[in-house]
């Protein structure tokens, strides 16, 4: 992050030498011809997150962070993210501080699957190369806006689905379930409540309840206490992100229910793998976030390098977590 922070610094400084020479126009110093250095060093990619305190994207800046000292000579990195996962306006603000910083490239995992669109397509027609990771754009609203934008992250309905599948494992037909969404304009929150939806509706189990806890785990404590205490024959909560999903076991212990309400969730941060040791949760799905962002890094370092070629989006692994795939090496 230290790293990050100077790049951004130095890019500023850069800034304004520039600016500053360009302003000297009409005493002849406009033929002192200072070198762009934005030019001349090798190109800036702008990695833009959602919340740092989630330890998802924590281990996504570190993997990007280790991925640029490896290439230092190919590209700088410029890392941000938002404090709360529900700042769509600070995120757009960091678009627009990016792009007026000079950035060639950004890489972002969008807050919101629509309310990002309108800045990223003037981040895109003023050169700046972007690549969508992890929360896909929403394609409408793309159209709408004409522009194209390379999308590399995971299928997220077939992740859920496959957390989901586990756990009908242990339920049976006709048992109650609540899901706990993330915010509901993302559309992998969306997908994953789908893909939640695919498992249980197979199974024939009672969604009794399903609400946003925002990806929070604060607001999934809350969440998972009032549906626990309105809906006592829950059997099972299933939770979109692993925030919410250690939320919900904490929920779930409080309410005196301690390991007789299994959770699950996505993401396989550390925090969780502790919890399906102890059996709280029962499984979630690793999207390998720490290789979200690298493989989203090179494709914007593709496509600065050949601007020409139409770029097809990346689809990403994602793969099942559970006790057993932890134990086994
Ligand atoms: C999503 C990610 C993670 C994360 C969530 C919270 O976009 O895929 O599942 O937990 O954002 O911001």
């Amino acid at each position: 992050m230290v790293h990050a922070v100077m790049a951004w610094a130095r890019a500023v400084v850069v800034g304004t030498v520039v600016l500053g020479v360009a302003g000297c126009g009409g005493n002849g110093e406009q033929e002192t011809v200072v070198p762009d250095a934005r030019e001349a060093g090798p190109p800036r990619v702008a990695l833009v997150m959602k919340s740092l305190a989630n330890e998802f994207f924590a281990t996504m800046a570190a993997a990007a962070e280790t991925h640029q000292a490896s290439h230092a000579e190919d590209y700088e990195l410029i890392v941000n993210g938002i404090k709360d996962e529900r700042d769509l306006a600070r995120q757009v603000a960091i678009v627009e501080e990016m792009v007026a910083a000079g950035v060639d490239a950004i890489v972002i995992a969008p807050a919101d699957s629509k309310a990002l669109v309108p800045v990223l397509r003037r981040a895109h027609d003023q050169g700046v190369v972007v690549v969508n990771i992890d929360n896909r754009l929403d394609a409408g609203v793309l159209a709408e806006e004409r522009v194209a934008i390379p999308f590399v992250g995971p299928d997220n309905r077939a992740g859920a689905r496959a957390v989901a599948e586990q756990l009908t494992r242990s339920l049976q037909a006709g048992d109650s379930v609540a899901i706990l969404e993330g915010i509901q304009t993302s559309f992998n929150a969306a997908q994953r409540k789908l893909g939640f939806e695919d498992a249980l509706n197979a199974a024939g189990l009672a969604i009794v309840d399903s609400q946003s806890a925002q990806w929070e785990m604060s607001q999934a404590n809350t969440v998972a206490a009032s549906m626990l205490s309105e809906h006592p024959e829950i059997k099972a909560i299933l939770a979109a992100n692993d925030s919410m999903a250690l939320g919900a076991v904490a929920a779930v212990k409080a309410a005196g229910r301690g390991g007789k309400v299994p959770v699950v969730g996505f993401d396989n941060i550390t925090a969780i793998q502790a919890a399906i040791a102890e059996g709280d949760v029962l499984a979630t799905a690793d999207q390998h976030g720490d290789q979200l962002a690298v493989y989203g890094i090179e494709t914007a370092l593709g496509i600065l390098e050949h601007p020409e070629t139409q770029v097809a989006d990346r689809e990403t692994p994602v793969d099942l977590v559970t006790a057993e795939t932890l134990a086994s090496p």
